[in-house]
């Protein structure tokens, strides 16, 4: 049987330009050269789906479930050639035939099932699971719209639908069909696969459930709709809150469709292949990608009670020994705390379960810390996590370290061989492979392709440190790709920049901790310093991509003032020959493998102790741009490996951080009052120039905000970071050393490869073969 699919493959592999031409013959009556770019797309995507149709799964005696809210897959075509490893050949082919295959990629619409680093992270695992060879699949939600589309109107953000499923896509309808109670009313799944192909590997497969009565139509202006409906409405949007519970019914609602159908997907496999399911532990492991699938647990434990005849003792342990959860953050409002009448609004049937669960912690452990079910008659699901699964993991060194002392300090003392930590990774396929082609054939021509495969042979790149013509060339490619971008963004947003200028680059959600803030109180401060005649020797540009929750009101602010930098900065005479300011449209995975490859340094700004981890942190390390950062989350590792002179590292620790918040002792107004420098760019925000170009609303907010609580300790780091980015900005003059600075970043980026990480997942909590 394997063999002959693979056969399969292979023939159609080798017979690729007939087959090309037989499905372009079939789908649209033309030969390949008669197609347009948009029908070539489809019919690249009719080949490459029945490719992997035909391919190996990857099979065992135990899989991973990776269950996930989120899976931002990004584009696929290109990803799915290169793992096929048939990137090349459709390339060359389609050239003959007077085609552009880059050009074919742009038509692709891009699925956004996921906010940001957690979705990202998850299809980055879901590559990296399938290269390995092991058994697993991704399971979560086809939402119609995904996240919004953001288009800015007057300097502030608008959220649009972005409409991603179209008639031929990725998605493959199944005849898998479940009922989901919620209490007593019914609903009806069905399931919808996407193959995800490893490189040089079998396919494995993401598990999209879908409601069969959604109604796109109910979607009025923007991303408003009907929210009591959940028959028509429940898988029409992700959420758009990163890092933030936001506390509504239909989130709820998702969860527990998610889960639902998760459990009988995995029970009726187990059903299916005849295992004993007192032995699931044995053939099934479940990773619970933070607490959004947390009601897995109880659900699980509920069926095995309900329909299997196992008694409670019983589904707690086998449930227990299956299910492991990794914790994506220590920010409080991250962390899910359902109200038990929302609950028992949405699933009454689960919620005796979770009284059960909680009643076995509170007769055990007398800490209100510990508790499932708080005074407040909260659900903290975490907590569930915690207790009912064999395996709590951070995603970074200094994350797993602050949960294991402070946050989850209680519960580490119970459990304390339940935690690990896992860094983070990225597959080097979409990061390195996918977006900087040139880098990868230099790579490759100078070290040899065995990195392909084990990403950690990039360190023999180090041999190359002192070699002018290997530095030169790492300076080429750079130039090439900001050429690229430079293109790229003039189209996109109308703006002319300068490759020859320095490209600062901070793309990630708006988050207040993540201090995008920060960045454009240096802008203002640079702007000033100009003003005033101070020159930089080399012009800067400075590049923002951020969405924000449409219901994150300094967000939205943060977003407006970046704006109006903008506007002031690229409209002043005296200033913009020396530098500029963009905020690109709707950020997301396809322009971050444009701007990723371009970048010259890297901000990675967030306060101490927030950032879990951050995973851009890598791609830009990889693609050898220099961070500017603080010590934290993965910032710690990247630190370690690349050494001090390698990366330009600024600002309070977190354990200083930690203490802040723990006295209550920090007041922003005192920096403010104590620094000229930091006083003059905070003003600005509200000064004649900056309501000219903005709304004194926003402005004004965000400036009470910076100075009346600033929760994020924006000024505490800024005079240092000012400091140390005007350092890293003159060092970048010494041309040669600053290339020496971009070989050791990606010599160094090996670690990061998420081959790495899932090896690991794989080695200490999911034992598969
Ligand atoms: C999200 O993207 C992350 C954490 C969350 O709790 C939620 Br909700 C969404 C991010 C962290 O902020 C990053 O630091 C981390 O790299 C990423 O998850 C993947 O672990």
């Amino acid at each position: 049987m394997t063999k002959q699919t693979n056969l399969q493959k292979d023939v159609l592999v080798l017979n690729m330009e007939q087959q090309l031409e037989e499905i372009a013959g079939q789908m649209f009556g033309k030969t390949v050269s008669e197609l347009t770019d948009a029908e070539t797309y489809y019919v690249l995507l009719v080949y490459v789906k029945r490719l992997m149709a035909v391919s190996d799964e990857n099979e065992g005696e135990k899989k991973v479930y990776y269950i996930s809210a989120e899976f931002l897959i990004g584009k696929l075509l290109s990803n799915n050639l290169i793992n096929l490893r048939i990137y090349h050949r459709v390339e060359e082919f389609l050239k003959s035939k007077g085609k552009n295959l880059a050009m074919i990629e742009e038509i692709e619409p891009e699925p956004s099932l996921g906010n940001g680093g957690l979705g990202r992270l998850a299809a980055c695992f879901l590559d990296s699971i399938a290269t390995l060879g092991f058994p697993g699949e991704g399971i979560g939600l086809n939402y119609h719209f995904g996240l919004f589309k953001q288009v800015f109107k007057d300097r502030l953000q608008n959220a649009e639908k972005n409409d991603w499923i179209e008639e031929y896509s990725w998605l493959t309808k199944t005849d898998v069909t479940f009922d989901v109670y919620f209490g007593e009313r019914k609903v009806t799944s069905r399931l919808y696969d996407i193959d995800t192909v490893g490189y040089h590997s079998g396919v494995n497969k993401l598990r999209l459930f879908d409601i069969e009565s959604v109604d796109e139509s109910i979607v009025k202006d923007g991303i408003d709709f009907d929210k009591e409906d959940i028959e028509k409405n429940l898988t029409l949007f992700l959420y758009p809150d990163d890092s933030d519970e936001a506390g509504h019914l239909l989130r709820i609602y998702q969860q527990y469709f998610m889960v639902c159908n998760a459990a009988q997907l995995i029970l009726r496999e187990m059903k299916e292949k005849k295992y004993d399911l007192r032995k699931m532990y044995d053939h099934a492991v479940i990773q619970i990608n933070d607490t959004h699938p947390t009601m897995i647990i109880p659900e699980l434990i509920r069926i095995l009670v309900e329909e299997k005849a196992f008694t409670m003792d019983e589904a707690i342990e086998v449930v227990g020994k299956t299910c492991a959860y990794t914790n994506h953050t220590i920010l409080a409002e991250a962390l899910e705390k359902w109200p038990l009448a929302y609950l028992e609004k949405v699933v009454p049937q689960l919620v005796p379960y979770i009284k059960e669960l909680d009643r076995r912690v509170s007769e055990k452990y007398s800490d209100p810390k510990v508790q499932i079910i708080d005074e407040d008659d909260r659900v903290h699901m975490a907590h569930i996590d915690i207790h009912y699964g064999f395996s709590v993991n951070g995603v970074a060194a200094i994350h797993t370290e602050i949960l294991k002392d402070t946050e989850l300090n209680a519960f580490y003392k119970i459990y304390p061989e339940k935690f690990n930590n896992k860094t983070n990774g990225i597959t080097f396929r979409r990061w390195l492979g996918g977006c900087n082609r040139e880098l990868t054939h230099f790579l490759a021509d100078t070290i040899g392709d065995g990195f392909k495969k084990d990403a950690d042979k990039l360190e023999k790149l180090l041999e190359y440190q002192d070699d002018e013509r290997v530095l030169d060339r790492l300076g080429e490619i750079k130039m090439n790709r900001k050429k690229d971008l430079v293109s790229y963004i003039e189209k996109a947003e109308g703006i002319t920049l300068d490759p020859e200028s320095i490209f600062d680059i901070q793309i990630k959600r708006l988050h207040e901790y993540k201090r995008q803030q920060m960045n454009a109180l240096y802008i203002i401060h640079k702007y000033l310093e100009i003003k005033g005649g101070k020159k930089p020797v080399r012009p800067l540009t400075f590049i923002f991509g951020a969405k924000a929750a449409p219901a994150y009101v300094i967000a939205q602010d943060i977003i407006h003032l970046i704006l109006v930098l903008q506007e002031i900065v690229n409209n002043d005479p005296d200033v913009s020959p020396y530098m500029k300011v963009v905020m690109v449209e709707n950020y997301n995975v396809s322009y971050a493998e444009k701007l990723i490859p371009a970048c010259d340094i890297s901000e990675q700004i967030s306060l101490a102790s927030k950032e879990a981890s951050g995973t851009g942190n890598m791609k830009f390390m990889l693609n050898g741009a220099v961070t500017l950062g603080t010590s934290d989350g993965a910032n710690v590792e990247i630190h370690e490996l690349v050494g001090d002179d390698n990366i330009y590292i600024f600002g309070e620790k977190s354990e200083t951080v930690i203490a802040h918040y723990e006295k209550a002792d920090y007041v922003s107004k005192e920096y403010y009052e104590k620094s000229p420098v930091i006083k003059e760019a905070v003003d600005f925000i509200i000064g004649k120039q900056a309501l000219a170009a903005g709304h004194k609303e926003n402005l004004e907010r965000l400036y009470k905000e910076l100075l009346n609580k600033d929760w994020f300790m924006t000024l505490l780091d800024l005079e240092d970071y000012i400091a140390v980015k005007d350092k890293a900005f003159a060092d970048y003059e010494d041309r040669q050393k600053w290339k020496k600075m971009m070989l050791v970043n990606i010599a160094k980026a090996g670690f990061f490869s998420s081959d790495r990480t899932i090896a690991e997942y794989n080695r200490d909590i999911w034992k598969l073969k």
